[in-house]
């Protein structure tokens, strides 16, 4: 049969958000109804696209009533359909006879042989016929395409909605489609992983489910659903940037939640953000650039003929973004690019509902850290004293100072002076040049991070919504960085990404298989990679990596000499080495390769101090937003322990390792901003928390993965380095996470809640089974399925069962709402 785009015809059946109760057995009311009854619709059409049979439907009569236009409407709008066809030719390609089949080469799951060499084999025929996306189980694997397909229109949306996986080619959308259909099918909390290297497509991804989130969870707020839409656009203006591997590099890590209602319409979003890379606002390594943001406001006002309004230069670009001489201003005078971005920006702005009065803020801050770069500073020396220094283009000062909305004498004494108490007294001492530098960047530093941390808490203010529901959240941090030189930020990076790959090592391998033991199944062990030590490397107190750079950043006297001694004295383990002859410099052997890091500057990044002069100055700014920056801490308050969370949610029994492990290590973790002693505030600890508190979040959901591999450095479309994918499959673990999906079972349902779920399939409507072995095995057995397993408690499934399972539920239900209908009609 033609294929119809179905969105319209769903839109015109205009089905109520409560259907009539009594059209309804009221017990068996329960969330997602709903969907079933539009699904149950939509499948009678598909299978009789005709319009009098479509009316004739009780249940759109029922509702109806005598609503003669919808009849005209439906007319006109299947002929347009019919006409149109157009979707039918995005039919599985290589399918010759058109019909829902599966092809075996969709899924890793189903190879024969299972080695290296036919995986990558078998991606890299299907990258040639430009095939990204390929299933390992309910995994995704997605080879980045490096140009723009044609397979994320609306049309490709509509076509992944509520389908069997096996209908169509693997897709993000079709992964997207899962954690949905899961989240109103089990009313169960969602998370979706992404994760790959930089520049394997993780931010596109994310893109892709949020676009298709919202058009599965149509709200009927249309402007809420724009606004959504604008989130990624604006939060990444602030946090990507250009780096060597990827010219929209995110710079910090994104965990976005979408809300949906009970019934599965998106009602709101909040954005949690991890780690932005401050350091490069105030330098960038030679090839990269500062965040998009500096380039689209100075482009923009340029083009706007604004610059002198911002106190900003026309003929050179400030310094901080001035890191190519010369090519920065080329690129904005003879590109519009940057100019049109900034327009976007502003568009996003608005639509998302920040007032004009917060946007003008928000650029007076940005312009005024591009002239606080601007700032110089020279020795005054004079026979008694060598360490003081002055400003020498005192315009700069004035111009940060105006922009600011604070005195310049003010910020000129905080830049080039400090207060230090001794004894209950204030001594004012003088900063060299040197120093006056590092409280000139760090302010610009502070200024920024906290401004990234306002407009992200504005946003989840604007699109927050306190209702019950439930949410999905996908996670998109930086992947995984290997540079040539290789700094603190990169660590931070891939200490991060370490403990992703760890995340996904417990769901797919080790929790796993102790539930498969604890059930009393038999399963076949796969062994993996554990990178469990690593991590313990890094984050163990009082021993571990970043424990040993706060105990040294406390010293006043170490340098990052004695902080590499101590690294090399404490942490005798396989993964850390420091080669000979180069100071400054040690290795760490992470899952995804070995990586030289040098060590210079770490203990001042991981100070980050921020003089209380600068505060004390930022605080008497007449720039509301700018007061509030510096006036409270942005973050919420609380103490949180991640146990209680976790084995709640994850109904185990026993603590899984994971967890054990972030108990006894992290213990009970207070945010860093907010403990009184603000000396102690390193960016490990802040560090440290972030990761927590991501976890916490993410344990709550039911995991979905992807993962993106980069087929190439050259980001060419259509090359495929061997070499290059089987360094990614290897150390991502994607064989043996074949191995053990093959084997494996992805879902598990304890059986009070399969038989709550299914127990229309073998039991009257009336009935109120007991959720028992018993009558899991009945509904298992008039399902007439296969392969399936039941322990002590769950159920073990594999993902087609779930998908089988739920359309034989949708076509029950589906009779069961039309009898009632007929019903209804019959008493009249
Ligand atoms: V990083 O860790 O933030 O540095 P990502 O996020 O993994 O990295 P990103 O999504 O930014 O990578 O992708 C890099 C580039 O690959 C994009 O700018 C696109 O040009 C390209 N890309 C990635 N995925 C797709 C896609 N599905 N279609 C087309 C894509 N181009
Ligand atoms: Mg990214």
């Amino acid at each position: 049969p033609p294929l119809f785009d179905m969105h319209p015809v769903k839109t015109l059946f205009k089905i109520p958000r409560n259907p009539p109760p009594t059209l309804l057995h009221p017990e068996k009311w329960c969330r997602g109804f709903n969907h079933f009854i539009s699904q149950c619709l939509i499948k009678d059409f598909e299978k009789r696209p005709s319009v009098t049979h479509l009316l004739e439907h009780p249940f759109i009569k029922q509702v109806h009533g005598k609503d003669m236009s919808l009849q005209k409407q439906l007319a006109e709008l299947i002929q347009e359909q019919q006409q149109l066809g157009s979707v039918a030719k995005t039919r599985r390609p290589y399918h010759v006879d058109g019909a829902d089949k599966y092809s075996l080469d969709d899924d890793l799951v189903n190879l024969e042989v299972l080695d290296e060499d036919t995986i990558i084999h078998q991606l890299q025929k299907r990258y040639a016929d430009l095939q990204i996306y390929t299933y390992v189980g309910d995994i995704l694997i997605a080879l980045n395409p490096f140009q723009n397909l044609s397979i994320y229109s609306p049309q490709f949306s509509e076509l992944y909605h509520g389908v069997k996986r096996s209908s169509n080619p693997p897709h993000i959308f079709a992964s997207a489609d899962a954690a949905y259909q899961s989240m109103v099918t089990f009313s169960k909390d969602q998370c979706i992983v992404i994760s790959g290297e930089s520049g394997a497509g993780k931010t596109e991804s994310a893109h892709l489910i949020v676009q298709h989130l919202t058009f599965l969870g149509k709200a009927n707020n249309r402007a809420l659903r724009e606004k959504i839409l604008q989130v990624n656009p604006l939060v990444e203006a602030f946090g990507n940037a250009c780096t060597a591997i990827n010219d929209n590099s995110s710079r910090f890590g994104k965990y976005l939640e979408m809300m949906f209602t009970p019934t599965g319409a998106v009602m709101g979003a909040k954005i949690s953000e991890y780690l932005l890379e401050k350091s490069r606002v105030i330098k960038q390594a030679v090839g990269e650039k500062n965040f998009h943001i500096f380039y689209y406001i100075y482009a923009g006002l340029y083009h706007q003929k604004k610059l002198s309004e911002y106190r900003l230069p026309d003929k050179k670009p400030p310094r901080y973004i001035d890191n190519e001489t010369g090519k920065v201003m080329h690129d904005i005078v003879t590109k519009d690019s940057y100019g049109r971005q900034f327009e976007a920006i502003q568009h996003c702005f608005r639509i998302i509902g920040f007032t004009d009065e917060e946007v003008y803020s928000v650029y007076r801050i940005l312009t005024g850290i591009l002239n606080t770069g601007n700032i110089e500073f020279a020795a005054i020396s004079s026979q008694h004293q060598t360490d003081k220094s002055e400003v020498p283009n005192p315009e700069a000062l004035d111009n940060a100072a105006a922009l600011l909305s604070i005195g310049s004498e003010e910020l000129q004494e905080a830049l080039t002076s400090h207060c230090v108490v001794t004894r209950g007294e204030t001594i004012i001492q003088t900063n060299t040049v040197d120093k006056a530098a590092d409280v000139r960047d760090a302010m610009s530093k502070a200024l920024y991070g906290r401004l990234f941390s306002w407009i992200v808490n504005r946003i989840n203010t604007l699109l927050h919504n306190t209702e019950n529901g439930m949410n999905i959240g996908i996670l998109d941090i930086f992947g995984f960085e290997n540079f040539a030189r290789n700094s603190f930020e990169q660590l931070c990076i891939n200490i991060a990404n370490e403990q992703i790959q760890f995340y996904f090592n417990q769901h797919i391998f080790a929790l796993e298989q102790m539930e498969y033991q604890s059930e009393g199944i038999d399963a076949t062990t796969v062994e993996y990679e554990d990178n469990r030590p690593l991590l313990d490397m890094f984050l163990q107190k009082p021993m571990g990596l970043l424990s040993l750079l706060d105990e040294e950043s406390r010293f006043p006297q170490a340098t990052d000499l004695t902080l590499v001694d101590k690294f090399e004295g404490n942490l005798r383990c396989k993964y850390f080495w420091r080669p000979k002859g180069v100071e400054l410099s040690f290795g760490i052997q992470h899952y995804a390769g070995k990586v030289l890091y040098d060590a210079s500057a770490f203990l001042e990044k991981n100070r980050d101090t921020l003089p209380a002069d600068i505060v004390v100055v930022l605080r008497t700014s007449e720039n509301k937003l700018l007061q509030q920056l510096f006036s409270s801490p942005l973050t919420k308050t609380g103490i949180f322990c991640i146990a209680l969370l976790t084995l709640q949610h994850l109904q185990l029994p026993t603590p899984p390792k994971l967890f054990v492990f972030q108990v006894d290590t992290m213990e009970v973790m207070r945010h860093p901003e907010e403990t009184t002693n603000m000396k102690r505030q390193t960016m490990a600890s802040y560090f440290r928390y972030s990761l927590m508190d991501l976890l916490s979040k993410m344990v709550v959901g039911q995991p979905h993965f992807i993962r993106c591999i980069k087929p190439n450095d050259g980001r060419e479309a259509l090359m495929f380095s061997h070499e290059r994918v089987l360094l990614q499959l290897r150390y991502t673990g994607i064989l043996e996470t074949v191995k053990i999906r093959q084997k494996g079972y992805s879902h598990r349902i304890l059986f009070d809640e399969f038989v709550k779920r299914y127990y229309y399939l073998a039991f009257k409507a009336h009935e109120t089974p007991l959720g028992n072995r018993e009558n899991c095995l009945a509904i298992l057995e008039k399902s007439k399925l296969d392969n399936w397993i039941l322990g002590k408690t769950k159920v073990f499934l594999k993902y087609y069962h779930i998908e089988q399972l739920n359309l034989f539920l949708r076509e029950v239900i589906g009779r069961v709402v039309v009898m009632q209908a007929y019903i209804k009609g019959w008493l009249g």
